[in-house]
């Protein structure tokens, strides 16, 4: 009976706490990298909830983005400051120079930064406090002044079940990252997906939308990518390791969604050093190799930015990845 009512008053408690007073001038960010769905609908997200609570919003260009996700953000979203340093695709080759031409006409009075945490934001913030809501919790868990990390299918889930903002574009964060609910806490998924279908932001109709704005066709160049790839594979372990050429984003996205058809544990590194892990295995995690590697991630999905793509650099990496995985039959 006790434990039921301090249970009650906990969960009461909760529900008070988490209404966040916002700052009246807020920059919203994702990572510099990766960019993806998650990141790019929260953002967009989080500037509409706090422009309707009466509040100035910005985000700032991002170093990439996909076409499938070009209709999230518009011009309006960027302060005119940085409009000068952004392609029509809201583009920019350097988020410091973009940030600080910000800086000289609109100072924020706090960073909120989504889906990622502070070693990922990609410039210095010149002293503007930051405020970080990320669901990784590789480097534990935290509900403070200056964060708030708590495991969930996606960033997306913390903002729709912790600050109460319902939009339906948090659906593309959702089905981005759970692989259209497959993976990565998709039944956990599900109650945001409610969440936002109760307080009437989840139409039929807007949810085949979104899901048609998603799916584009496919590059022919990824087809390349995987043939001009060193491509080893190891059908035992049902294990593949590919070294691209190219350092495009998209591709190696795409290459790695293609291998995944093929492979349970996927081991893939892009042109420029970025190596993503991923693995089906449900016993398995992936995340102690992207730390060997100084990155970090889930434990089915995790990355890092390799110091060499030389030959024995990437051999040592083949050998290690093979070898987590060599007795998982
Ligand atoms: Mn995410």
């Amino acid at each position: 009976m006790l434990t039921k009512l301090l249970s009650a008053i906990r969960s009461l408690f909760h529900r008070q706490s988490s209404g966040r007073t916002w700052a009246c001038k807020t920059l919203v960010v994702g990572p510099s990298q990766p960019v993806d769905g998650d990141s790019v609908a929260c953002t967009k997200a989080l500037i509409t909830h706090l422009r309707n609570l009466g509040k100035q919003a910005f985000t700032l260009p991002t170093l990439h983005s996909y076409p499938q996700l070009a209709w999230i953000l518009s011009k309006s979203d960027l302060h005119q400051a940085c409009l000068p340093f952004a392609t029509p695709e809201l583009i920019c080759t350097n988020l410091q120079d973009v940030y600080d031409a910000m800086l000289s006409q609109w100072r924020p009075d706090e960073i909120v930064l989504v889906d990622g945490q502070i070693d990922r934001l990609g410039f210095d913030r010149r002293g503007v406090p930051l405020f970080t809501i990320d669901h990784h919790v590789g480097s534990g868990t935290r509900d403070d002044s200056k964060a708030y990390i708590q495991a969930a299918p996606s960033a997306a889930c913390l903002l729709i079940q912790r600050y109460c903002i319902y939009d339906p574009v948090l659906v593309v964060s959702v089905l981005s990252d759970t692989f259209w609910l497959r993976r990565n806490m998709p039944a956990t998924a599900i109650d945001s997906l409610y969440a936002l279908r109760k307080h009437g932001c989840l139409s039929d109709e807007a949810l085949i939308d979104i899901q048609s704005k998603l799916m584009v066709a496919k590059d022919p160049d990824i087809v390349g990518a995987v043939r001009s790839s060193d491509l080893r594979y190891d059908r035992q372990s049902r294990s593949v390791f590919a070294a691209m050429t190219t350092c495009d984003h998209a591709i190696h996205r795409d290459v790695v969604a293609l291998l995944g058809y093929y492979f349970h544990n996927l081991c893939v590194v892009r042109g420029d050093g970025y190596v993503s892990f991923t693995t089906r295995e449900r016993d398995k995690s992936v995340r102690s190799l992207a730390i060997a590697c100084g990155g970090g991630g889930h434990d089915h999905s995790a990355a890092a930015l390799l110091d060499s793509m030389e030959r024995p650099r990437l051999d040592e990496l083949c050998a290690t990845f093979m070898s987590h995985f060599a007795c998982s039959q």
